[in-house]
């Protein structure tokens, strides 16, 4: 409880159109625009997805690159790659994700249905993530979607070893339809279930759509970290649209103070995360 708080901000995903959500930033320059506010606000990491020129999910190789070059350039943050993509992204274009060398990556523990989807991630899927981070040095942020992910966990642990840092390190991603819901009991249920991961292991969590400040209240109390940004909520308040991921982390921060857990510096979150110093 006395550590401050690991902000990380998610601002695009996979799953809103540019159309019907003009505050998303899809191109480079708003990405870049975007991190560098965040990082200014408090932010210390940054979950990326990226859109092609339709704006449409992409896992292109090449923007991957120029993505985590920018992002490296521009800013101090530690950049992770989603690797889950989009639903409808092959495992091979998920695992080239790696190729474009972020700090961390992040790797979903199970399959789930996700809205009226399958967000599919085999078990030997999981273990080339995981073990193809290990080799190259990448940092894991294990999503996990249901409690059951947990389990998952301890036993990729358990036959493959720690990774990459020696840290672990999970996000509940919760009210996704399909997965855990976003509760006060179910974070605290997920928090006890940690007990049977490896000493020191750490949290954030984000609640989807309407279950984002339940979420992150809970997750502040119970000493965990918050994930913020317009991929997990585009919702304000009621009747609202999110005007910019700014606005998401601005409030997550100023929850974080209020709980006397301030923002960790990009340096104290890489020391945390066991993620190298540049
Ligand atoms: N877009 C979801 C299907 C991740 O980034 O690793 C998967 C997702 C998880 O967002
Ligand atoms: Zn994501």
């Amino acid at each position: 409880m006395t550590t401050g708080t690991l902000i990380t901000v998610a601002p695009t995903g996979a799953e809103s159109a540019k159309a019907e959500v003009p505050a998303l930033p899809v191109t480079l320059d708003e990405l870049l625009l975007t991190a560098k506010e965040c990082e200014a606000l408090g932010a210390a990491v940054i979950h990326v997805h990226i859109r092609d020129d339709e704006a449409r999910p992409t896992l292109d190789q090449g923007r991957l690159r120029e993505t985590v070059a920018a992002l490296r350039e521009g800013t101090d943050l530690i950049v992770q790659l989603s690797t889950g993509g989009a639903v409808t992204d092959p495992e091979a274009d998920r695992l080239a994700v790696l190729d474009a060398g972020p700090d961390m990556a992040s790797c979903t523990m199970g399959t789930l249905n996700f809205g009226d989807d399958v967000f599919l991630n085999r078990w030997e899927f999981i273990v080339d993530l995981h073990t193809r981070m290990q080799e190259r040095g990448i940092v894991p942020e294990y999503e996990i979607f249901d409690l059951g992910h947990l389990t998952a966990l301890q036993r990729l642990l358990g036959k493959h070893g720690l990774p990459h840092g020696g840290h672990v390190h999970v996000d509940f991603v919760m009210g996704v339809p399909g997965g855990m819901p976003g509760t006060t009991a179910t974070l605290a249920a997920a928090q006890h279930a940690l007990r049977d991961l490896p000493e020191g292991t750490t949290f954030s969590a984000t609640g989807i759509g309407r279950s984002t400040i339940p979420v992150l209240l809970a997750s502040l109390s119970a000493g965990g970290h918050l994930r913020v940004g317009m991929e997990d909520t585009v919702t304000y308040a009621k009747g609202r649209p999110v005007e910019s991921n700014m606005q998401l982390v601005a409030r997550a921060v100023g929850f974080a103070q209020l709980a006397q857990r301030p923002p960790l510096t990009t340096t104290e979150a890489r020391a945390l995360l066991g993620v190298a110093p540049r």
